[in-house]
Parts: C-alpha cells; structure tokens; sequence
C-alpha cells in the first residue's frame, strides 16, 4: 500500500488577493502566539512535541528547526494573517498520528476559503526515513502526503473553497513517522474566512504548476504500481 495520495477534491482554483479584510476564522492560525488555540493529540515516543519555531532562527528544538534557518512562508495564500515571525513544526522521528487541532465555530452556513501552507526543512528532508502528513481544514482534506514525495526547502500552498452547511468544523494536521531520523514538516497562515472565491483573477501560475505535479506524482505512483 503506498502512503502517498493527494485527494483533489475541495483543491479548486484559488485566486490569491492582496489586503483583503476578512477576518479568520481558525485561532492563532499563524501560530504568532505559539500553540494557543491549538491541542496537541497522538503519541510520540520521542519527546518530541509539535512547537512554534521561529523563522530565520538558528536555535535548536522547541524555539528553531535544530539549527536550520526556516524561511517566512513566501507561497501565495488568501489567508488574512500575516506570516509574522513563527511556524509550527513536527519534528519526532516516532510520532503516531501527532496532530495539531482545533474545533473552528460555530460558522454560518456559506461559502469559505480555506488553506494551510507547509514547507519541509533541508536537516529533516535528508533523512533517512519517512513522514506521511494530511490536513484537514473546515472539514476539508486538502493535503495529505509523503514528505518525500514533495519538494524540500519550498512553501507549498494547500487551498480551496467549499460551501458550509454551517456549525462546528475540525481543523486537523497529522503526522507520522516511525525511524531515526525521520523528515520533518513547517506548517504556517491556516485559515478559513467567508466569502467566494475572487472573480476575474486568474489563477497564479504557481498553483496550477503545484496542482500539475502533484497529479504527476499520483500517475507516477500508478504507474509504478
Ligand atoms: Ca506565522
Ligand atoms: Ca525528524
């Protein structure tokens, strides 16, 4: 059974837009207050907890990415936070479905915007084993992958837009690993805000290329198979 699957549905076009008011939804969704309004669930054990990194830092666990600089998410995303100056980061090498997660809610019945970016670190990304990771927003599975299968050192976007029926909604990310040293994943802006995709503004170049090449990867995986 492969680990890796990309599930496209609720990935639509998302058009990225500049200063748009809308407020967020998810808590501390750019973890510049660490992990407040998030809960730390599964197991590891490592003793190595999901923590709020900081960009830029050379500081080892819980403050940076054991030495390595993480750059600011530079992706495009819809989300109405700023990057800011922190990320969260899953690093243990033995993590049973570790997540981070909250209850976002309750949301009016309506049209939401929804996305997460994730970046996998150059020290994690060379080791020898594995990570599987997935995230959930509003209810909405929009990533859910091999860290090997994805690009190392980049800010990849995950987004959509979906219709709420309205009420309480799971935001989840979840990672596993089981060796040492396992790869590692940077999360940062996840949100959910109201509204309609914007109208008229063509889909950035980026995400169809990142689209592109993950269904590459699926056909590849496929045809392997
Ligand atoms: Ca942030
Ligand atoms: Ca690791």
């Amino acid at each position: 059974m492969s680990f890796f699957k990309v599930v496209a549905a609720g990935v639509v076009a998302a058009s990225f837009t500049a200063g748009t008011a809308s407020a967020n939804f998810v808590v501390n969704g750019s973890f510049e207050n660490g992990l407040v309004g998030w809960t730390i669930g599964g197991s590891d054990s490592q003793g190595f907890p999901p923590v709020a990194i900081f960009y830029n830092s050379a500081s080892g666990y819980p403050t940076g990415a054991f030495g390595e600089a993480v750059p600011p998410n530079n992706a495009p995303t819809n989300s109405p936070d700023p990057v800011g100056a922190r990320a969260a980061y899953f690093v243990s090498d033995f993590a049973t479905n570790q997540s981070l997660s909250q209850i976002v809610g309750p949301l009016a019945a309506g049209t939401y915007q929804i996305g997460f970016s994730a970046y996998a670190p150059a020290n994690g990304y060379a080791n020898f084993y594995d990570a599987t990771f997935s995230g959930v927003v509003a209810s909405v599975q929009l990533a859910s992958y091999a860290v090997s299968d994805g690009p190392v050192t980049t800010w990849q976007t995950f987004a959509g837009s979906t219709d709420l029926a309205g009420g309480n909604y799971l935001v989840e990310f979840v990672f596993n690993t089981n060796g040492f040293p396992a790869k590692d994943v940077v999360i940062d802006q996840v949100y959910i805000i109201a509204g309609n995709p914007p109208v008229g503004v063509p889909e950035p170049l980026s995400l169809v290329l990142l689209g592109s090449g993950l269904l590459g990867l699926a056909a590849a995986r496929r045809f392997r198979a």
